[in-house]
């Protein structure tokens, strides 16, 4: 039997809220089923060149009909929390109009299973699935989808509100922006640094929109934005290198969490885009008010730092993972959890994702010993402790993911899970370190 992992002995407080997360086109598959929708991602993901080997969600881990068993495996975790996303083109199949009552039903026997095995389930109410028809008048770039986007909200508050503990309205507003639409290697693939600004004004509006949408319908829980933070780090002591990180940390960061948390843009962020751009002009009398109605807590996703050069590029200073966008630098966490305390208060923090892809197979004897992923996670877990020590409000950790899944552009290539997926079979096996933290979450100690 495998060595037992060694024991840091840092305790974590009573009731920490241990979990592991997904979203919906990566692990549900049934693509086609009981009415949903297409959405931008089925669209790329269809279109020769896009994702490596032509991967699509169509089937991914099968959770759409494996929920039952996935259900029983979060138990075997110990799982106190499961972060999930809903499907967009599963409420509204064309982005508006009458819920479909077949896709609320799936998100409710999810729910009512979690319920039933004592774990609190939080929702993400937009994992990158934009329906296709919003796409086709204009996705994102129109600005009358960030209201279609609360419509959808709205509905699924009403439908699914007693049930969920916690909201999060939008996932990784920054990656949507970078990756939609400045470098374009997910959907919907464009490469357009003016459309991307104004994206990511009208994706900070639809979460605000949602926010008061939430408040309105009366429903009890909690409600917040899902942001992936980078710490950013000069890469060299020059004043050059450090001017050059503080307008980095302007995109990375603040653009989002200002406008969220302190109800304004960043100036030096507007600056650099100048009066002109189509962000600037997109913005109007009132926006900021609603981008910042207030929030219940603040989700933070954190994957690597980044390390700026005087001439605005970024180089790379730790090992990467096999995501090679990936550093791996623990202290990341908690220099960022830290952050966010000291600049925007007290606002209670959860970790919504952390993890990293290895290049998982099962052994001879069936067994999946990714070491890697658990120091990774031991050491993030231990500076989240840090942070926690020296009063940061952090109440949950999610580990993504919970299964491998359909890695978007990369496919099926990059495994992510605590859970082995056989993609041919659908079979799942705990890898080790799945094994590993259902100890940690039965100890509460890393
Ligand atoms: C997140 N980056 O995406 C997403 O929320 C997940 O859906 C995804 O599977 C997971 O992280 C792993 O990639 C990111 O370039 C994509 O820094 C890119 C970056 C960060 C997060």
């Amino acid at each position: 039997p495998p060595e037992p992992e060694p024991v840091l002995g840092l305790h974590f407080p009573d009731g920490f809220g241990w979990g592991a997360a997904t979203s919906a086109y990566q692990i549900e598959g049934a693509a086609k089923h009981d009415g949903r929708g297409t959405s931008i991602w089925d669209t790329f993901s269809h279109t020769p060149g896009r994702t490596r080997g032509g991967d699509n969600g169509d089937v991914a881990a099968d959770h759409y009909h494996r929920y039952l068993s996935d259900l029983d495996l979060m138990q075997e975790l110990g799982l106190r929390t499961y972060r999930f996303s809903i499907s967009w083109p599963r409420i509204q199949a064309d982005g508006r109009g009458t819920p479909n009552q077949r896709g609320l039903d799936f998100y409710r026997r999810l729910v009512d299973g979690l319920h039933e095995r004592g774990i609190t389930p939080m929702a993400t109410l937009y994992h990158w699935d934009l329906p296709q028809s919003l796409q086709d008048v204009g996705g994102w770039e129109s600005r009358d989808v960030a209201h279609r986007f609360a419509d959808y909200a709205d509905a699924v508050f009403r439908g699914l509100g007693a049930e969920v503990a916690t909201w999060l309205t939008i996932n990784e507003p920054k990656t949507v922006v970078q990756n939609g639409y400045l470098q374009g290697h997910h959907a919907p693939g464009r490469q357009d640094p003016a459309a991307a600004y104004l994206v990511a004004h009208h994706l900070q509006l639809a979460h605000g929109l949602a926010v008061q949408a939430f408040r309105g319908s009366g429903e009890p829980g909690r409600i917040g934005p899902a942001l992936n933070l980078h710490p950013c780090y000069p890469a060299d002591d020059s004043a050059a290198a450090e001017a050059a990180t503080r307008l980095y940390d302007g995109y990375e960061n603040r653009l989002y969490l200002d406008s969220i948390l302190k109800g304004r843009y960043p100036a030096d962020v507007l600056a650099d885009l100048g009066p002109d751009s189509r962000m600037v002009r997109g913005i109007r009398d009132g926006d900021l008010a609603i981008i910042s109605a207030p929030v219940d807590l603040l989700a933070v996703q954190y994957y690597t730092p980044i390390y700026v050069t005087n001439d605005g590029g970024s180089v790379r200073r730790w090992p990467t993972s096999q995501a090679e966008w990936q550093q791996i630098y623990p202290a990341g966490m908690y220099d960022i959890l830290t952050r966010v305390t000291r600049d925007y208060g007290d606002v209670p923090l959860t970790i919504t994702e952390n993890g990293l892809p290895t290049p998982d197979r099962p052994d001879a004897d069936g067994t999946i010993d990714d070491t890697g992923r658990i120091s990774f996670l031991r050491d993030h877990l231990a500076a989240a402790h840090r942070a926690i020590t020296d009063g940061v409000p952090l109440e949950s950790f999610h580990v993504w993911s919970l299964l491998d899944n359909f890695e978007w552009n990369e496919g099926y290539d990059q495994r992510w899970g605590l859970i082995y997926v056989d993609y041919a079979t659908q079979e799942r096996i705990l890898k080790r370190s799945g094994h590993w933290y259902r100890q940690v979450i039965a100890a509460n100690v890393i």
